[in-house]
């Protein structure tokens, strides 16, 4: 299972108000990613970064859907580039960034190959839209939108919609989820395990579920990775933390059975935000389940 893979940085930080997420790619480089995976035998292609405008550059435009136009445009570049890696046979790896990102990353994955189950590790549920969203970050809609809810010229990127099936759809770890919000995600049929039922059945009980329900039916599975999903004792360097998250033995649990059932073909790695962390230690967790996702194991 020696994989080719490659990884893509986009330093996209106009999804949400706090600066420094834009670092998130060189963080996780610094934490040696390449190197890491290298030494799996993965081969590795580091294809540097997607350019994206800074926010101090650009207006607000709509405080509902903040920098939508020019989180379009990224998000079409981005798309663009992961699809030419999907089409070639490669596993992107793609590097934020905040997880607005996700709208081009999924859409990407979703252009080469339109059969694609999708788990999204995250202390937060990333379903609202212009109606239900309490901050106008596009960071918490990008979910939503893959499913073809919200803005048409965000579910519209990359020229089709909705990008994924609510059916192969798993949230895991979710733990802040806004009043309105919960009302898009009981309507849209995803499948959602919260803290409450990791806790309660066990990050092993929860990832077999999740990974059965994703990949029923699907060619490949996508791994939306926020880092808040983890607990901020242990990566402090989010932007919107919320205690009570994974742990690291949970998560390293949840990669090494992704890794075994073999059917993750692409993942994102979001949220890293090296201002907001402690000695990159968020960026390290980062690396270290990918590491485990790629198939590191301990004997
Ligand atoms: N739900 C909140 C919002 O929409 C917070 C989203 N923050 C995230 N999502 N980090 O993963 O503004
Ligand atoms: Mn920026
Ligand atoms: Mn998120
Ligand atoms: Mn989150």
């Amino acid at each position: 299972m020696k994989k080719q893979v490659s990884i893509i940085g986009v330093p996209l930080d106009l999804g949400q108000g706090r600066r420094g997420v834009d670092m998130g790619p060189s963080a996780i480089r610094y934490a040696n990613l390449q190197e890491r995976l290298q030494k799996l035998g993965c081969q590795v292609t580091d294809l540097g970064n997607v350019d994206v405008p800074t926010p101090e550059s650009q207006r607000v435009e709509h405080e509902k859907l903040k920098y939508l136009k020019e989180i379009v445009s990224v998000s079409n570049h981005v798309a663009e580039r992961v699809a030419a890696e999907m089409q070639q046979g490669k596993f992107p790896i793609i590097l934020g960034g905040d997880h607005s990102m996700a709208i081009g990353s999924v859409a990407g994955v979703t252009k080469a190959n339109r059969n694609i189950g999708v788990i999204w590790f995250d202390a937060h549920a990333d379903m609202n839209t212009e109606e239900t969203t309490p901050s106008g970050n596009i960071h918490g809609m990008p979910l939503a939108v893959s499913l073809g809810i919200g803005h048409p010229d965000l579910t519209g990127v990359a020229g089709f919609q909705p990008k994924i099936q609510a059916k192969n759809v798993v949230l895991v770890g979710a733990r802040s989820i806004d009043e309105e919000e919960r009302l898009i995600i009981r309507r849209s049929g995803i499948t959602v395990f919260t803290m409450h039922e990791i806790d309660k059945l066990g990050m092993s009980k929860v990832m077999s579920e999740a990974i059965r329900i994703a990949s029923d039916g699907v060619s490949g599975v996508h791994l939306s990775l926020d880092l808040d999903a983890f607990d901020p004792r242990e990566a402090p360097g989010v932007g919107t933390p919320v205690l009570g998250g994974v742990t690291y033995r949970e998560g390293h649990l949840a990669m090494e059975m992704l890794a075994s059932a073999d059917m993750v073909t692409s993942v994102d790695v979001v949220e890293v935000n090296p201002v907001l962390d402690v000695e990159n230690r968020t960026a390290r967790v980062a690396v270290d389940m990918i590491g485990s996702l790629l198939g590191k194991t301990v004997l």
